[in-house]
């Protein structure tokens, strides 16, 4: 049975009420924020959406993503109110060890992904649709509360494109038309029918409703659930602080408790109330998404190369990605339309299902990765040019926070891609990968160790980065080499190596040449594969530095800071007592890769040049 309006109505205040409580108790949040959306948040809480109390992220249940995170506190009331916690507990918020953080995130049973950075929650609805209607092919409806002030960012608009080409008609983006933002109005304040004809030119049905009217968002509701072949968009026109006599649509209340004032408000709300016992559920989940398996997750068949060819690691990631999708419809790979430089369009070709095209729209990318990961949906690689993921480093880090599993594969690292010039070159990619918490960094410097790296990272949780190069190169390994995270591979030793060489890619076999042109002038040196970046392989790179006398040279296709170096020089700085840093140290040029290398003396010459001069 459907709950009453006034009911409904009733259920709103209190949100508004407890808010307030909450923020009250944490001296600080945003009240105004959640007054906006106290009716929607009731209609959809306890009218429209699907959920299960007892497992909150459940397979089949409506997603909802509080895109504007900053009102978490009506979310957590929401949560509250329909009895998944005690109200109670609404008034720990923010305090230190408590999980109703600020902004939230995933330390929540109830939330898929860590919002507060603003213009991000819509990019992972998309991802969640894709899944529940191509895959899943299941009834769970997403749900997506969004700023006006928010829906300044790019990527939102990048999002509604991707929804709107895509036909998520199992997506509701929901838009609190508020008017303010935090220090100012918003572009277009309450200019309602510019918002309705933008959404309605990006494909979306789009609805102008009054957001504090019940009776009209249900009926919006329904209205969105029954539209096909398209998204729907509710543009809600709302008023920040809501209900706050003397606050309600007036500038400067924006992130503020609402101190002496709170008396006053709780007693107008109050007041507003009509019946005080007023307690409702959420309706009960259809159980219709299938079950999903994603563990142990294996190469189709081993790497299977002749020992004598050359392969560019981009190229394996390519035979990988097709291989590794082969026994598991839910591996999928998702690209920003380069996926016939960066070869995921390998998995395309074997299986069309399993490949998203993102198009050129970064954020968007990454975001979407995130939401087909939710819920261990899928196993997603998320793949472009290495240094356009610099675009999308803030998706990257609220991906952690969002404890998301998601494999990133970039190619073209380095100058070593020579003529595109630096504007193609990763050269940032290893130093932004490797600051997110708890995340993998590989480098395989063949194709075999590729397909080894692919394999890894779908079976590891957090971020983990492939990072894969464009010039052709000889093939290192055979099927039977074992790899593993926080290992790196020797490739040259003797008892009397005066250094160790510790490089990836292509510059690894720039070390091997250095290698064999030091050997022939007498002096041996280690050449260690460093393959796991993060983790380190701090003891067996320990030993050997010891071995080797402690003369480290670390060379690298990648700007000086952030990368293998600092690494390495970081984890072992006890145990080096001479340190050669070969990396990129400026803005390179456009030129021929092999002109590239030898200019930042990251070629055969180069480094067998810095080694003679250091141990000189
Ligand atoms: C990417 C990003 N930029 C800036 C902020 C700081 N910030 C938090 S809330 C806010 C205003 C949001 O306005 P709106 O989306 O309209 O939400 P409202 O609070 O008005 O409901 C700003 C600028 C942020 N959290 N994230
Ligand atoms: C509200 O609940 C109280 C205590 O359970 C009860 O005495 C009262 O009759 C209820 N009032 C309404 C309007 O249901
Ligand atoms: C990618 O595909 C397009 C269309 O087939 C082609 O024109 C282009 O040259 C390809 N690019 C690369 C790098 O292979
Ligand atoms: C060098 O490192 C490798 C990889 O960790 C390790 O297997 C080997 O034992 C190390 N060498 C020495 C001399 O410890
Ligand atoms: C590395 O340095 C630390 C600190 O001096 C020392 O305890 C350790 O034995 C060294 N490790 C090796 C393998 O030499």
């Amino acid at each position: 049975m459907s709950p009453s309006q006034s009911d409904l109505q009733d259920l709103a205040h209190k949100l508004r009420i407890h808010s307030i409580n909450a923020t009250q108790a944490s001296n600080s949040g945003h009240p105004t924020s959640c007054a906006s959306i106290a009716e929607v948040m009731s209609v959809l809480f306890f009218n429209t959406m699907k959920l299960d109390l007892k497992q909150p992220i459940h397979p089949s249940s409506d997603r909802f993503i509080l895109s504007k995170g900053h009102a978490a506190p009506i979310l957590y009331a929401a949560w509250a109110e329909a009895g998944l916690f005690p109200v109670s507990e609404l008034l720990n918020l923010r305090k230190f060890g408590n999980d109703l953080e600020g902004h939230p995130t995933p330390r929540l049973n109830f939330i898929d992904v860590g919002t507060g950075s603003l213009g991000q929650g819509l990019s992972v609805g998309c991802g969640m649709a894709y899944v529940g209607k191509y895959y899943d092919q299941a009834s769970y409806r997403v749900y997506v509360l969004v700023g006006d002030g928010e829906s300044a960012e790019g990527s939102i608009w990048e999002a509604l494109n991707f929804a709107s080409h895509y036909k998520l008609d199992n997506l509701c983006v929901i838009f609190d038309i508020n008017r303010l933002g935090q220090s100012e109005p918003t572009c277009l304040q309450h200019d309602m029918e510019t918002y309705r004809k933008r959404v309605d030119a990006f494909g979306f049905n789009a609805i102008v409703v009054d957001g504090h009217d019940v009776g009209e968002l249900i009926k919006a509701f329904d209205e969105a659930s029954a539209t096909k072949g398209k998204p729907t968009a509710l543009l809600l026109k709302t008023f920040k602080g809501k209900h706050f006599p003397n606050i309600e649509d007036l500038e400067n209340w924006h992130g503020k408790p609402l101190g002496t004032a709170a008396k006053g408000v709780l007693e107008h709300l109050n007041s507003l109330i009509r019946n005080k016992n007023v307690s409702l559920k959420p309706k009960p989940v259809t159980d219709d998404a299938p079950k999903v398996s994603i563990s142990n997750i294996r190469l189709s068949a081993p790497p299977d190369y002749e020992p004598s060819a050359k392969i560019a690691t981009r190229a394996a990631y390519g035979n990988a990605i097709a291989k590794i999708g082969k026994n598991n419809a839910r591996v999928i790979a998702l690209d920003g339309d380069t996926k016939n430089s960066t070869f995921s369009e390998k998995i395309k070709s074997a299986s069309v299902a399993q490949y998203i095209e993102c198009f050129i729209a970064e954020q968007n990318l990454v975001g979407v990765g995130m939401g087909v990961t939710c819920r261990d949906r899928t196993v997603a690689y998320v793949s472009t040019f290495a240094t356009f993921f610099t675009r999308a480093f803030d998706q990257i880090r609220m991906g952690a926070i969002s404890q998301s599993n998601l494999n990133f594969v970039g190619s073209h690292c380095g100058a070593s891609i020579g003529e595109d010039g630096p504007s193609q070159m990763g050269l940032e990619d290893i130093a932004l990968f490797r600051a997110i918490p708890g995340s993998t960094v590989i480098y395989p410097s063949d194709a075999t160790s590729t397909e080894r790296a692919v394999e890894l990272v779908a079976n590891t949780k957090g971020i983990c980065y492939i990072r894969t190069s464009r010039p052709n190169t000889p093939i290192l390994y055979d099927a039977n080499t074992k790899f593993e995270l926080g290992r790196s591979l020797v490739l040259r030793q003797s008892n009397t190596d005066k250094a160790v060489i510790v490089t990836g890619g292509v510059t690894l076999h720039e070390a091997l040449k250095a290698h064999q042109q030091l050997a022939q002038q007498g002096i041996n040196v280690r050449v260690v594969d460093i393959f796991s970046v993060k983790p380190l392989d701090v003891s067996g790179l320990k030993k050997n530095v010891t071995e080797c006398g402690g003369n480290v040279v670390v060379v690298e296709d990648h700007y000086a800071a952030g990368g293998i170096g600092e690494a390495v020089s970081g984890a072992l700085a006890q145990n080096i007592s001479k340190f050669v840093h070969i990396a990129v140290t400026d803005v390179p040029r456009s030129g021929p890769p092999e002109v590239l290398l030898a200019h930042y003396k990251l070629d055969a010459q180069g480094i067998t040049d810095k080694i003679k001069a250091a141990l000189a």
